[in-house]
């Protein structure tokens, strides 16, 4: 297959060449891709261009691609156009080009994709992987935080690096992601570029990676932006989620359900005359199956349970349900032992509230699993 390493550069002359020879030598572990490598430079006022043009005379897999700055993700998005269009890349490679990725990881990126995944992400928040111990405390609360915030905001805790610069993947992704991703730059522009691929159902691979700090020239990136971006992203698709998700379909059912239990359990101690405790049990068994009909037939009707399965996710889908049970008998047995039994109902609304969230990740995560759509 045919790979394109792409590097892009704003005030990289000290560190381009030093790294072109390394990654040359990394790649040449696997004489079934032929590799090239694109710099991709925005007129850096050091002459990192000049160098990589004089280095491109004698190597004629290295390119260069000359822009205007408009920051780091418009860069890579020109680069990896140009890779596709012009280069005819298969296998799109991404890295910094300061040194601060180790050019001697370049043949596990490889070695995931030949091993059937579709994206490789370098993280340095697993174990093997590393932020530098000499940043200082407000880059790392930076890094780790933002983090933190974009792999649960997005709900998509799995991942743990998404800021990262070091990563491979299939054009595919280059051409379901290029116009869903053009208006981001910095490291949006890579939180929104995995995140759609993530949507998309990519299988992703995450490879450990040791960060270094640069040792020539300073960061680009501004920590305000940084953090305002990140924010807004995260927020943006949050709003989205709760517009058009079936989060809000869920919450229909739900309460659909909840008349119900409260119907049974009426009837059953009013009219039937059976004990409370055995027409709660009955009033909740029927909201389970009332909740399991309207949510396989609209919640997530787009990933309905076929009838040989019918079954199998009923008897899940109780499973899960006491899981909720559970979280609300403890949420309640917690709260009155420490407050005392006057507080029960608040309690119980917490448990229900940490239920509610419980069931809808079960639900979408594992009842109605999203199946794979490329
Ligand atoms: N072409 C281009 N490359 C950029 C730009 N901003 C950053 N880079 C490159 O992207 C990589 C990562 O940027 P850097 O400033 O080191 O970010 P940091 O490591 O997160 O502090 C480096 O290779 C930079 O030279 C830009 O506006 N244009
Ligand atoms: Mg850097």
């Amino acid at each position: 297959m045919n790979v394109v390493l792409i590097l892009p550069t704003y005030n990289e002359r000290d560190t381009i060449l030093v790294l072109l020879e390394k990654a040359r030598e990394a790649f040449s572990s696997f004489p079934h891709h032929s590799c090239s490598y694109l710099v991709v430079d925005d007129t850096s006022p050091d002459g990192t261009a000049d160098a990589v043009k004089e280095y491109a005379k004698t190597h004629n897999d290295v390119h260069l691609l000359i822009g205007e700055k408009q920051g780091l993700g418009k860069a890579l998005l020109r680069g990896m156009t140009y890779a596709v269009e012009k280069l005819g890349a298969d296998i799109i490679v991404q890295m910094d080009a300061d040194l601060s990725h180790d050019p001697a990881v370049l043949p596990s990126f490889i070695q995931a994709l030949d091993d059937g995944y579709d994206i490789a992400v370098g993280s340095r928040y697993i174990p093997g992987g590393a932020i530098p111990s000499d940043w200082g405390i407000h880059r790392k609360i930076f890094s780790v935080v933002g983090n933190m915030f974009v792999r649960f905001g997005l709900g998509c805790s799995y991942l743990h690096d998404w800021t990262g610069g070091y990563r491979a993947f299939y054009k595919k992704y280059y051409e379901l992601n290029k116009q869903k991703v053009a208006k981001y730059s910095g490291y949006v522009f890579q939180i929104a570029f995995l995140h759609n691929a993530v949507l998309a159902g990519a299988r992703i691979k995450e490879i450990p990676i040791r960060f270094v700090d640069r040792k020539f020239g300073h960061s680009k990136i501004a920590p305000s932006e940084y953090i305002r971006d990140v924010f807004a992203y995260v927020f943006r698709q949050r709003l989205i989620w709760l517009r058009y998700g079936n989060f809000k379909k869920f919450l229909v059912v739900g309460g659909f359900g909840f008349i119900i239990n409260t119907i049974v359990l009426e009837i059953a101690v009013h009219l039937i005359g059976l004990h409370p405790s055995i027409g709660s049990v009955i009033g909740a068994e029927c909201a389970i199956i009332s909740n399991f009909i309207f949510n396989n037939a609209w919640t997530f009707r787009d990933r309905k349970i076929q009838h040989g399965r019918y079954l199998i996710k009923f008897f899940q889908f109780n499973l899960s349900a006491l899981g909720a049970i559970l979280i609300q008998g403890s949420s309640v047995f917690i709260g009155t032992h420490l407050f005392g039994v006057s507080w029960y109902r608040l309690f119980y609304i917490i448990g229900v509230g940490i239920g509610l969230f419980y069931n809808y990740a079960m639900y979408s995560k594992v009842i109605w699993r999203k199946k794979r759509l490329v």
